[in-house]
């Protein structure tokens, strides 16, 4: 696989994507990385890449003209290194967003030639887009100041997928996200920590209430924190037995009073309540705990 990023800031693809798997990945030989500079094409003295908007408005416009002339040097690079036709991705906030699906379709194509246009000020003129662009990806509902770190989680999520670039221990981890559920919490030593303990169950030895406990763990936080989550999840019989208990505990209010729930979530701004069975017994998180009177 390989991926040739159009970019303002090649320095910071380069550096930033030489660490870790992602670094790993690429010294072992299993995707390359390419870099073109659309500065490098522009056609004046003081190597313009950007121009006011047609129709006014804020901020500039990236030139058509020097980004085609780079998309072409990348298109060229991958053919030159063997690969098949390149599929050019604009990352855009106006993309859709990517999910772990897409994800894993780009990491599928072994061989694939990706080119990533990555994008600074206001955006890019919109007849480069149409002409060049295969497929415009956002990663999420936020801005940011440039393509360049979109681009780079792109990388990241993708090469991860790549045979061979996590050791067997690091893989099986994925199958959580998988399942659409999210993860269970960790813990390792010191067995107290300022105070704190490790569940009991954890030091239990108990293989199949480890699981479950997990199991209840990862969908009380999913009811919790995405519940739109849920929907797509993979459950089994067990686990909607269990989110219809948690679900249970908050339409029963007449058992106990809203301060009572309250305090068994270790929060108040959840829509999810939990019943002590179903709750997480891990520490509600810093920003979650209830302030002391
Ligand atoms: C109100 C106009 N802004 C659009 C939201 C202008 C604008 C801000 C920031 C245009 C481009 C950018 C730079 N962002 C990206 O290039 C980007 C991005 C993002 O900001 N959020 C989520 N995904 C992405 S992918 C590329």
């Amino acid at each position: 696989m390989r991926f040739d990023v159009v970019t303002l800031f090649p320095e910071l693809v380069l550096h930033a994507s030489g660490f870790g798997i992602t670094g790993r990945a690429r010294e072992r030989g299993l995707w390359a990385l390419g870099t073109v500079n659309p500065r490098d094409f522009a056609q004046d003295a003081h190597r313009t890449v950007d121009d006011r908007p047609y129709g006014g408005g804020p901020g500039m416009v990236m030139l058509a003209e020097p980004l085609a002339a780079a998309i072409a040097s990348a298109r060229s690079a991958q053919r030159n290194a063997g690969g098949a036709a390149s599929t050019v991705i604009h990352l855009s906030p106006a993309g859709r967003p990517l999910t772990h699906a897409r994800v894993m379709q780009l990491a599928a194509a072994r061989d694939a030639g990706y080119v990533l246009l990555a994008g600074r000020y206001e955006g890019i003129d919109e007849r480069l887009i149409a002409r060049e662009v295969d497929e415009e990806i956002a990663i999420g509902d936020f801005v940011v100041s440039g393509g360049e770190l979109p681009a780079l989680m792109l990388i990241d999520a993708v090469v991860r997928q790549l045979p061979g670039a996590m050791n067997d221990a690091t893989s099986a981890e994925q199958e959580s996200f998988v399942e659409g559920l999210l993860d269970t919490p960790h813990y390792t030593r010191p067995e107290v920590y300022a105070g704190d303990r490790v569940p009991d169950v954890l030091l239990s030895g108990h293989h199949a209430a480890i699981a479950q406990w997990r199991r209840t763990q990862s969908l009380a936080r999913t009811a919790l924190r995405r519940p739109d989550l849920l929907a797509q999840a993979r459950l089994s019989m067990q686990d909607r037995k269990l989110l219809a208990e948690m679900a249970a505990a908050e339409a029963a209010p007449a058992v106990r009073d809203a301060s009572t729930i309250e305090a068994e979530r270790g929060c108040s701004d959840h829509k999810v309540g939990m019943t002590s069975a179903a709750a997480p017994t891990s520490l509600p998180r810093k920003s979650e705990r209830k302030q002391q009177a």
